[in-house]
């Protein structure tokens, strides 16, 4: 005879739990009163609006209850992502029972009265959404947006040796990009240091109105590719009760065997080959233990169970007799006493204190959150002995600074960046003068920077990364994400979700603010000349700055400096998302260490060193944001004070674009008197912007001067060409600039025209020019703010290239 797992009373005890989840679920889902059927139940006690995901709900309670006996006979300490988070009555109904959800929310409490409200608030105005969101105590996952649990799952588990991390993915979750590249996680993770995820495919076969993909392909080809991404899966398979309590009790107590055991070959006798980690298939009904059937059409097993089963209305009057046989095949009497209160030999079975999932420190990150150790980031200054003189390159100069906040983050191990192939190719190499990029798979001799152990993160899916780094901050850590400008798009979405996120954490007491997520757009739009126009796209802080103004910062530091004290504010800032753009090529530096903290800690400010006004009333404001920007404007101002030298020019720079919007819309709006004192009220600005030059219209739109503003930025044109032919190709380049100026202001007079005539000229030499010789003129490319070479014009022919 084979051993059994369970003894049947535990057995017997867990399924009844099981069964006072499932009422849980299905009382959040319908009822509106009447928690405990004392009454028969008529229309009053059913909720008018029923909303809820009732399919996916008894698997996950069967999973909860089952991990809750892991957890108590391993000692584990383990948190559980619910990747069809829309199974949120399942997760609350668990954190209920196992008396976390009552200590987070005493009006919801363990009796009669508390069960009523816990029932009512679910899918209710006022009251608390159906997935597994913020408000749930345990979650870090809210699942709406299906696709990423596994990642957020691995990113809580590095440099988390201690903690399990039970991921449930949806076999249709399991569909979409970011989850097909996840199982591939498992190559990242090492066992030394870093703990364990337990994925469990739930295959209930069904998605909203299909079937799942995973579901019919044949048992051995599932298990072909899960292998092949190599885990060792364990099946777990039926409806009947009693024997799947017993398959998953002794698949799960095979998998969290095998798991301590990967732990203790690495972690005591130095095993460092990678694992194969268990996992666990289950293979159950889709709305298991709900109406079987209803009007004549197959519910248990099928789609249709998706959601409610049971539209309960004066128009189905049977129905309601049906979802009274639903909840009292529970045998609710059974579970809880006359006041409401879960049997005391129920309530005995889940874990205690911070080994409940609801409980665990872990989904509450900002719990375990520390401070950064930090080094002086003006020590890693570039030397500006002169405004315009050179630099090796923005990021590479930020490359020292992180590779520092790396090292003094090593032990305890907190701080990780996060990259889709492109740590090197957007100029952070200086990291791997100290650490590598993590990889627990194979290695070949050429390989470089790849070890068991690093604190860089790279895999080619920007899904993968956001999800890791997502995962890695909520669990209370600190990361930043590099990439490619126009490839952040990917993760659009995730980005979306990761604000919503921080904003309903934002306003619940018990959740502490977690560190802020950290993008470094490097490699961006103007330099992307050598890739041309499929890397041409800066329309991810159009969508950033969308999410609340509460919760998104964006910034354009000018300089390496400025991006040093913007990185080293960022990484110490909680619960934001900073969007910060950098340039990795040699470039003009132009504020010294002092200058560059006073300019980025006030965010946006008057260059008086470039202008001209000297403190009076400008005839022209230029602004600039962004580094290409900034030195297209510096070298236009160069123009336009060599040839019209009676012009009064204020260069206004931002490195904070909030800045621009009124104070009412953003914290760090500047106020209408402040704003006004910069750009006027009346004089025209001309801005040269980093991107679409539509976003700084939407920040300013209900300013004073905006019919004054006029915006030069990316206008979709792109392609492999010069850097500067960039800009002259959306009209962002100085000679426009200053051809705008001259339109502009009307005092120029014909000086002015002269001038706009040779510049017109000079954009057409310029054309000449790079079509035949590959490369900008010698005057742009040698062009310095303190040395301007004078403009050649005249001599139409072009100049060899130095
Ligand atoms: C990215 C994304 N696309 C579409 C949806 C809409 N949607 C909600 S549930 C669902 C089916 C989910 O199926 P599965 O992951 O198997 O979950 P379960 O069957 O357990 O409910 C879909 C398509 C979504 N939430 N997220």
């Amino acid at each position: 005879m084979t051993e059994r797992t369970l003894s049947p009373e535990l057995l017997r005890r867990m399924d009844a739990y099981w069964r006072a989840a499932n009422y849980l679920a299905v009382g959040q889902i319908y009822l509106y009163d009447n928690p405990l059927l004392k009454e028969p139940l008529t229309l009053a006690h059913v909720k008018p609006m029923l909303l809820g995901h009732w399919g996916t709900t008894p698997g996950q309670n069967f999973i909860y209850v089952h991990l809750n006996r892991i957890i108590r006979k391993y000692d584990l300490d383990m948190i559980y992502v619910s990747g069809p988070g829309h199974g949120g009555p399942a997760v609350v109904a668990n954190t209920y029972l196992e008396g976390t959800y009552s200590e987070v929310y005493p009006n919801i409490g363990r009796d009669e009265e508390g069960l009523k409200r816990l029932f009512k608030q679910f899918a209710f105005p006022g009251g608390i959404p159906r997935h597994a969101s913020p408000e749930c105590p345990g979650s870090i996952h809210e699942g709406g947006e299906l696709g990423y649990s596994l990642s957020h799952s691995f990113g809580a588990v590095f440099d988390n040796p201690g903690l399990i991390v039970a991921c449930v993915v949806g076999d249709g979750e399991a569909e979409t990009g970011p989850l097909a590249t996840a199982w591939h996680s498992n190559k990242f993770l090492n066992p030394l240091t870093d703990g364990a995820v337990l994925p469990i495919l739930h295959l209930n076969g069904y998605k909203i109105s299909n079937p799942t993909l995973l579901a019919r392909i044949s048992r051995e080809e599932l298990e072909q590719l899960l292998r092949g991404c190599g885990w060792t899966p364990y099946f777990v398979e039926g409806k009947e009760p009693d024997l799947m309590h017993e398959a998953m009790a002794a698949a799960l107590d095979k998998a969290a065997e095998q798991i301590r055991q990967i732990h203790h070959e690495a972690r005591a006798r130095g095993k460092t080959a990678r694992a194969r980690w268990p996992m666990i298939v289950l293979n159950s009904p889709k709305g298991w233990t709900g109406p079987a059937v209803v009007d004549g059409l197959q519910v248990e097993g099928t789609f249709r169970s998706h959601q409610v089963p049971l539209s309960i209305s004066g128009q189905h009057p049977e129905h309601l007799a049906l979802l009274e046989t639903w909840l009292k095949s529970y045998r609710p009497a059974e579970l809880f006493d006359g006041a409401g209160r879960l049997k005391p030999e129920l309530a005995e079975l889940p874990p205690v204190g911070e080994r409940r999932m609801g409980a665990n420190p872990h989904a509450n990150g900002g719990l375990l959150l520390r401070d950064l150790r930090m080094p002086d980031f003006r020590e890693y200054a570039s030397k500006v002995p002169s405004p315009g003189s050179g630099g090796p390159g923005d990021t590479h100069v930020l490359g020292a600074f992180l590779r520092d906040v790396a090292k003094l983050n090593e032990q305890p191990r907190l701080f990780r960046i996060f990259g889709p192939d492109e740590t090197l190719s957007n100029g952070l190499e200086a990291v791997f003068e100290l650490t590598n990029r993590q990889w627990v798979a194979e290695t070949r001799p050429n390989d470089e920077f790849l070890a068991q152990s690093g604190q860089v993160m790279e895999v080619l899916s920007e899904h993968q990364c956001e999800g890791w780094l997502e995962g890695y901050l909520l669990t209370g850590r600190h990361g930043l994400f590099n990439c490619y400008e126009a490839f952040i798009h990917i993760v659009d979405s995730m980005f979306n979700q990761h604000a919503k996120w921080l904003k309903v954490t934002a306003t619940l007491r018990w959740r502490r603010p977690i560190a802020s997520l950290n993008y470094l757009l490097a490699s961006h739009v103007w330099r992307q000349d050598h890739n041309g126009f499929t890397h041409q796209d800066p329309g991810f802080i159009d969508h950033v700055v969308n999410k609340k103004a509460s919760i998104v910062r964006v910034y354009l530091p000018p300089d390496a400096n400025c991006l040093l004290s913007t990185m080293d504010h960022c990484l110490r800032s909680r619960h934001y998302v900073n969007v910060v753009i950098a340039g990795k090529h040699p470039a003009p530096q132009w504020l010294a260490m002092d200058a560059a903290v006073e300019h980025c800690t006030k965010g946006i400010g008057v260059w008086q060193w470039a202008s001209s006004d000297e403190d009076m009333e400008p005839d022209v404001v230029m602004g600039c944001a962004g580094d290409v920007p900034t030195l297209e404007t510096l070298a236009a101002v160069s123009i336009l004070r060599q040839h019209l030298p009676e012009l009064r020019i204020r260069v206004v720079n931002v490195v904070d674009l909030m800045k621009l919007q009124p104070q009412s819309e953003h914290p760090h709006g500047l106020s209408d008197p402040d704003f006004d004192g910069l750009f006027t009220t009346d004089k025209p600005v001309i801005f040269a912007f980093h991107a679409y030059p539509w976003l700084i219209h939407r920040l300013t739109y209900r300013r004073h001067n905006h019919h004054n503003l006029h915006v030069r930025g990316y206008k979709e044109e792109g392609t492999i060409t010069t850097a500067f032919d960039m800009t002259v190709l959306n009209e962002l380049d100085r000679f426009h600039l200053v051809m705008d100026v001259i339109d502009r202001v009307p005092q120029t007079g014909s000086k002015g025209l002269h001038l706009k005539r040779l510049l017109q000229d000079k954009l057409i030499e310029h054309k000449l020019y790079i079509d035949r010789y590959g490369q900008d003129l010698t005057e742009i490319r040698q062009w310095q703010w303190d040395n301007p070479n004078p403009l050649s014009f005249g001599d139409r022919s072009p100049l060899p290239p130095a």
